[in-house]
């Protein structure tokens, strides 16, 4: 862009200067769940097993750092997570947002039936992690 600057003298004399404007992203877009897509969504998973039982996935449209994800559990069963993994049934990948069974829990083996998780996904900005 070149911007002018021009006086009102009787012989107006003016003045030229190029400016260059870089447009960066900022972080104004909340990442939003794609998987599950429904708040009450099931998996069913095999107890003694490994396997990722899904993977919670999001999307966030900005870039870069804006759109760096980090995936936790906030409550499980209605019990808020301290982040204590032990004490946990399952574990999340606060990268990739993969949900396993914690096979290191005692519990485990007496946890069959219907569980519920409260999941959060946040987005970075240069400050941390925000919502
Ligand atoms: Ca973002």
């Amino acid at each position: 862009m070149v911007v002018t600057a021009t006086d009102g003298g009787d012989k107006a004399l003016h003045s030229k200067c190029r400016i260059r404007i870089d447009v960066l992203d900022v972080n104004d877009n909340a990442p939003v769940f794609t998987n599950p897509v429904e708040d009450d969504s099931t998996s069913y998973a095999s107890i003694l097993r490994q396997e990722v039982i899904t993977r919670i996935q999001a999307v966030d449209y900005d870039e870069g750092a804006n759109s760096k994800l980090k995936f936790e559990i906030l409550a499980e069963d209605g019990i808020r997570q301290t982040g204590f993994v032990n004490g946990s049934l399952f574990i999340l990948n606060s990268t990739n947002g993969d949900l396993r069974l914690n096979m290191s829990n005692h519990r485990l083996r007496n946890s069959l039936g219907r569980h519920s998780l409260l999941v959060q996904v946040r987005c970075y900005n240069v400050s941390g992690f925000e919502y």
